[in-house]
C-alpha cells in the first residue's frame, strides 16, 4: 500500500510513432485506456484540452463544456478523478510560433481562449488545476524576441487566467529546451519568480518533471526541494532520462535509481499528497514494446515507485545523523548503496 495518489495522462499510451517513423502499435480507444488505468492502481487522469474534447477549435463554448460533461462520465463510471487540464498550444497551426509569447497578437489571442476554454473544461471535471507546459514559448533563433517581453507576456496571460476564474491554480511545468531552442522558463526557480510577479501569487505554482529537470543539467529532487520549500509544488511528473538528449520520458528510475529513491525521499519527508497532490508517471514505452506490453511502462513505474518508497521508509535517519556529526559521508554514501542493493 503506498502513501501516494498516482495520475496518468492518456497520451502515456501512445502508438510509438517518432519524428522518424511510423506507428509501432495500434491506437487504443480512451475509454479502454481509463478502464485500464483504474485497475492497474491509477486514481486520477491528466488531460490536455483536446484530449477532453477533441476538436476543440471547431465548436462553441458551450459545445465544449457538453463534450466535457461527457469525459466526466467516464471518470465517474471507473471511479476516477481528473487531475489537471493542459492546453495543448504547441500542436497548433495557429501557435507555430508559441502561443503566450507569439509574436502575432491573433496567435497569442488564440492562446487565451484555448486556455479560457481548458479552465472550463477542468471545472466541468471537477478540477482545479491549469497546468502550462510552455514547449513553443520562447525562441529558434535568438534576435526573434525579446526574452524581457516574452516573460512579461507570460506574465499577462497567466494574470488574464486568474482574472477569468477566482478558483483556479496555475501550474507551470518547466522545461530548459525542446522543441524550443530557448525557453524562457526553464527551472522551478523561473517558476517561482514568475508566480511571485503575478496578480496572486499564492494561486501560481509548479509541476517538476524528472527528466525537463535532467535535460537543465539539475537533480530532480533538488527542484523538488525547491519547490516545496516554497509551498508551490502541486504536481509531478516522475520519469527518467539517460542525460542531456531529447526527452525521453523513461520508466521511473530505470536510468538514474538513487536520484529516484531521492525524489521519493523528499516528497516523503515533506508530506507531498497531504492536500491532494498526485504523483503523475509521465513515461513513454519504448517504440519497440508490442501492443500485447504497452501498460507495462506505467505498471513498472508504479511497481519501483513503491519499492523506492519502502526503501525511503526504512531509511535510518539516526544513522544518517551520526554520519554527519562525524563528517563521515563516505560512510553515509555507502549505506545508501546498500540500502539500495539490497543489502543489509
Ligand atoms: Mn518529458
Amino acid at each position: 500500500m503506498s502513501r501516494f495518489k498516482f495520475s496518468v495522462g492518456p497520451w502515456n499510451i501512445h502508438d510509438g510513432a517518432d519524428s522518424y517513423g511510423p506507428a509501432t502499435r495500434n491506437e487504443v480507444d480512451f475509454e479502454a485506456k481509463v478502464k485500464k488505468f483504474a485497475e492497474i492502481g491509477f486514481s486520477a487522469v491528466q488531460f490536455h484540452d483536446d484530449d477532453a474534447v477533441p476538436n476543440m477549435n471547431e465548436l462553441s463554448e458551450e459545445e465544449i463544456k457538453i463534450e466535457a460533461r461527457k469525459v466526466k462520465a467516464i471518470l465517474d463510471k471507473y471511479n476516477l478523478s481528473a487531475e489537471f487540464v493542459a492546453p495543448r498550444l504547441w500542436m497548433d497551426p495557429h501557435t507555430i510560433d508559441g502561443g503566450f509569447m507569439s509574436t502575432c497578437k491573433e496567435d497569442r489571442e488564440f492562446a487565451m481562449w484555448r486556455t479560457y476554454r481548458s479552465i472550463d473544461i477542468a471545472n466541468e471535471l471537477g478540477c482545479d488545476k491549469i497546468v502550462l507546459w510552455l514547449a513553443r514559448e520562447g525562441t529558434l533563433c535568438a534576435e526573434s524576441k525579446s526574452p524581457v517581453w516574452a516573460t512579461k507576456q507570460l506574465i499577462d496571460a497567466i494574470n488574464k487566467m486568474l482574472e477569468y476564474d477566482e478558483k483556479i491554480k496555475i501550474l507551470i511545468e518547466p522545461k530548459p529546451n525542446e522543441p524550443i531552442d530557448r525557453s524562457i522558463c526553464g527551472t522551478i526557480g523561473h517558476v517561482m519568480g514568475v508566480s511571485a510577479a503575478t496578480i496572486d501569487p499564492p494561486r501560481v505554482g509548479g509541476l517538476l518533471e524528472s527528466a525537463h529537470a535532467i535535460l537543465a543539467g539539475l537533480d530532480p529532487s533538488h527542484e523538488i526541494g525547491f519547490g516545496l520549500a516554497m509551498g508551490k509544488l502541486w504536481g509531478v511528473h516522475l520519469n527518467d532520462q539517460n542525460g542531456i538528449k531529447f526527452d525521453q520520458d523513461k520508466t521511473f528510475g530505470v536510468e538514474n535509481l538513487r536520484q529516484a529513491f531521492n525524489q521519493i525521499k523528499v516528497l516523503m519527508e515533506n508530506n507531498y499528497g497531504s492536500n491532494g497532490e498526485y504523483i503523475g508517471l509521465d513515461v513513454k514505452a519504448m517504440r519497440t514494446t508490442k501492443n500485447e506490453d504497452r501498460y507495462k511502462h506505467l505498471e513498472n513505474s508504479l511497481k519501483i515507485t513503491k519499492a523506492l518508497e519502502e526503501k525511503a521508509s526504512r531509511f535510518d535517519y539516526d544513522f544518517q545523523r551520526k554520519c554527519v556529526e562525524n563528517r563521515d559521508f563516505e560512510g553515509l554514501e555507502m549505506y545508501v548503496m546498500n540500502l539500495l542493493m539490497g543489502i543489509e
